[in-house]
């Protein structure tokens, strides 16, 4: 997978592409981060990248002639790619949605910064993607959780261990909660069906505790659950 970001910011980027998870992966050659500066795209002598809103008002927005022009330079520098500006009002980032993206072999990731963009860079873009309902100061951040999100669904990003992790969250479920030693800690023990050594009731446990975290924390997502016949049981045992 190639990412292809567009950013004033190419240096926060740092922090992604060479620590960690992603940063193995892409000495791995599994993902590579190309990071393009509208800025260099800026014709007039001050190499302006924002102007002030027709209409007036306060803050600046990023004009589109810099920001297009780069979206254009790195398609016809390395190929056509899945354009996605990152807007507070795109629509919000889910798991299926990474699912989808990781399909891609190439993302752009366009980022505003100031009080947001022109409407006209809209139309060169295919996408609208926002990383839920606060305010950052620009898309960057949201890119990161992009790149990250998706990275670690791509082959040979993750160990076979980690690879399956999520798949309770893929299915519209919280994770259950989980133990390591010791099995006393400050007076808090671990849940005896983790101690039985049966995997059954392992298991069991383990459903049941997703259901319950889902069902009070989560209620919209439980309230989209197809339970199965033992999912009912085990919420049937659970309660008076
Ligand atoms: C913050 C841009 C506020 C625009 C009238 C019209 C990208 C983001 C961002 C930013 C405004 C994402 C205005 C969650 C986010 C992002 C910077 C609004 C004022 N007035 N996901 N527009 N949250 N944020 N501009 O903030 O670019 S994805």
């Amino acid at each position: 997978m190639i990412f292809e970001v567009v950013t004033l910011f190419p240096e926060m980027f740092a922090s992604v592409t060479s620590a960690g998870i992603i940063g193995k992966a892409q000495e791995k050659g599994a993902l590579q981060v190309y990071l393009t500066d509208p800025r260099s795209f800026s014709t007039d002598k001050h190499r302006s990248v924002d102007d002030t809103p027709y209409g007036g008002g306060a803050g600046m927005v990023m004009r589109p002639e810099p920001l297009v022009a780069a979206i254009e330079a790195v398609e016809a520098a390395r190929g056509p790619a899945h354009k996605i500006l990152l807007t507070p009002t795109g629509a919000p980032l889910t798991q299926p949605a990474v699912l989808r993206l990781a399909t891609l072999p190439r993302l752009m990731l366009v980022c505003g910064r100031y009080e947001g963009m022109d409407e006209r860079v809209r139309g060169f873009c295919d996408e609208e993607l926002s990383i839920g309902d606060y305010v950052l100061t620009g898309g960057e951040l949201a890119a990161m959780v992009i790149v990250d999100a998706v990275a670690r669904r791509l082959p040979g990003v993750l160990g076979n261990a980690d690879s399956a992790v999520d798949e309770s969250f893929e299915a519209g479920l919280l994770e259950h909660p989980q133990y390591t030693r010791p099995a006393l800690y400050r007076g808090v023990g671990v849940p005896e069906a983790l101690l039985s050594g049966n995997h059954g009731r392992i298991r069991r446990w383990r459903r049941l505790q997703s259901l319950l975290r889902t069902r009070d924390r989560r209620p919209e997502l439980f309230a989209k659950l197809t339970l199965s016949d033992e999912d009912r049981a085990l919420l049937a045992g659970e309660e008076p």
